[in-house]
């Protein structure tokens, strides 16, 4: 006799709407009965198909409050449910670079059906914080909009769900755990080490002997030195491995690398407010490179020396245009590159020099996916501090950071003087975005319903802030037609853009857990022959802009803020 398969009564959850990166709520949401079973259930029904019995996937997260609970519903649900195995990282810690790549990788000569994530990314976690859950299909990315609609359609009628509930699994020890279950047979849990695959697979991206040379001081004469924030998120273990073990770094000089449940009540969002520990301290001028990372691993910030401030859109370009330093893209086609809508357009200036397609997406990897599957794209990013490449279907922070390092190692040059060269180059998508979290819903669909009504009458109309005057080219509601699979994505964005090129992006977040989030986003372009401003502070040359959107769209009138919450 194996063990018993149970069928357990249940009823549908409102809300179980996967955003734009999974399922993402209150913990106290998830721990209602049922409730994390429910969408679990839904998951394997919706998303595997008819490839569930039998499967195999991976499942992790980043050690949020509630992942062990959320593993244990898995393994039990899984094995009820004839999935064949489960890959789960030790303690159920995986963090999402390193899940998409074992995705990618298959186990043991066979391929992997999908992953489950267990993370809410970069929102705070612990008991009253954030938990999510994320399905990947079996290209290793987040899966894509008629996958989560799938999934969703199938919560609001689920009345049962399937439960191994006698199945006790250990998964703190690596090792192999094989159970008899009734009806399906043999289940397996194979808890493997979660650091180890993904460093391996960076130092085939990588030439770590010349990164090591820069960081010991062997290339320049001069040690280079790095300090590292992973606000007690998943990147800790990876970037400790990586940089003491492996790149000669100063374990000194690695910040919050312990992950914790509640990332140590701190917001673990690698920006310039939520990362202030990092900022403050690279002011004092004593490293040339800093970064941090979020909760889950696949956002980063880059600074450079003295804190210079690398926009997530300027780092995207400035990877693209040193591609050939990465041993990576020197061994393959880099055939184009891709940015979301609201990311500056400095990306398009390179891809444009370079004879590169280059695409525009809604916001949300998965968009990403189809185009890198495809071979159009190598290289890619968004103004949410997401950087990566197709050797994964996720962003990737730590590998975003390595990258800047080869880049540095190759061109022996500070972060600003690379920065600033790119503009004498190219010209600067000076960038910003301001994010009004946890606004009331209801102002906040006001907000966005009255600047769209407004849409059609602003096209050629001119709008002046301290003397400055942009000329209305375009205003729309951003929608996106997939070049591989024709599928089409509206509403993605309210849209200005102005003659010179510079824009102004309205988006409602798809990522938090309570409220509405308002993110505007405002790219303003300099051309490179603009001696005078191409260089100057960034507040500044934004102000204009800034003020006419806040203007436009009435902003304290909808949301009764008279500042954003933050600012990057
Ligand atoms: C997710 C998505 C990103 C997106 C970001 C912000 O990132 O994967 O593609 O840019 O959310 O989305 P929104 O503006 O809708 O909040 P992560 O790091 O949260 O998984």
């Amino acid at each position: 006799m194996g063990i018993p398969v149970v069928e357990v009564p249940t009823k549908p959850f409102a809300g179980q709407k996967p955003g734009t990166s999974g399922l993402r709520k209150r913990v106290p949401e998830f721990q209602q009965k049922h409730y994390t079973e429910n969408f679990v259930q839904c998951i394997l029904d919706a998303g595997l198909g008819s490839k569930k019995r039998g499967s195999q996937l991976v499942v992790g997260g980043d050690g949020r409050f509630l992942t062990m609970e959320a593993v244990n519903v898995i393994i039990k649900i899984a094995a009820a449910n004839g999935v064949s195995r489960l890959i789960v990282g030790q303690n159920g810690f995986l963090s999402t670079p390193a899940l998409s790549h074992l995705i990618r990788k298959g186990h043991e000569g066979k391929p992997v059906d999908g992953g489950v994530i267990l993370t809410a990314s970069h929102n705070p976690g612990g008991p009253k914080g954030d938990f999510g859950i994320k399905f990947n299909c079996d290209n290793g990315g987040p899966a894509p909009d008629h996958v989560t609609d799938a999934i969703y359609t199938a919560t609001t009628k689920i009345d049962k769900y399937f439960s191994a509930e006698e199945l006790s699994c250990d998964f703190t020890v690596p090792g192999r755990n094989e159970y008899e279950v009734d009806k399906y047979g043999k289940f397996v849990v194979d808890v493997i080490d979660s650091v180890n695959d993904y460093v391996n697979f960076m130092s085939t991206i990588f030439d770590f002997a010349k990164i090591k040379r820069l960081l010991t001081g062997e290339l320049t004469g001069r040690k280079f030195r790095v300090l590292v924030d992973s606000m007690h998120g998943a990147t800790g273990p990876y970037v400790s491995t990586l940089l003491v073990d492996h790149l000669g770094a100063d374990s000194n000089d690695l910040l919050r690398t312990v992950p914790k449940p509640d990332f140590g009540g701190g917001h673990p969002d690698p920006n310039l407010t939520y990362a202030k520990t990092l900022v403050d301290k690279m002011k004092g001028g004593d490293y040339d490179l800093g970064a941090a990372f979020d909760g889950d691993g696949d956002r980063n910030m880059i600074l450079g020396k003295e804190s210079f401030f690398v926009t997530p859109s300027d780092s995207l370009a400035v990877i693209a245009d040193n591609v050939d330093a990465i041993p990576y893209f020197r061994s393959k086609k880099v055939t184009g590159f891709a940015r979301s809508m609201p990311t500056a357009g400095a990306v398009d200036l390179v891809a444009k020099a370079k004879g590169l397609e280059v695409f525009e997406t809604p916001t949300g990897w998965k968009y990403f996916g189809n185009l890198m599957d495809a071979q159009r794209i190598a290289l890619c990013g968004e103004e949410s501090f997401g950087t990566g490449s197709d050797h994964i279907r996720e962003k990737d922070g730590v590998w975003a950071f390595l990258a800047w390092l080869q880049i540095l190692a190759e061109r022996r040059e500070s972060v600003p003087q690379i920065v600033q060269a790119h503009w004498k180059k190219y010209g600067r998508n000076v960038f910003t975005r301001y994010d009004y979290e946890n606004v009331d819903a209801a102002g906040a669909n006001l907000l966005m319903t009255f600047l769209e009504a407004q849409f059609p009458a602003f096209v050629g109309r001119q709008l002046s802030a301290n003397g400055v005057t942009y000329k209305v080219a375009v205003a729309d509601n951003f929608q996106y037609k997939d070049p591989i699979d024709g599928s089409v994505a509206t509403k993605q964005g309210l849209r200005l853009v102005f003659e010179d090129g510079s824009r102004l992006v309205f988006r409602l977040s798809g990522t938090g857990s309570a409220g509405a989030t308002i993110r505007l986003y405002v790219d303003s372009y300099i051309p490179a022959d603009d001696a005078q401003r191409l260089c100057a502070p960034a507040q500044d040359l934004l102000k204009p802009l800034v003020l006419i959107a806040l203007d436009l769209c009435k902003m304290e009138q909808f949301t009764n803020r008279t500042a954003p919450t933050v600012i990057t």
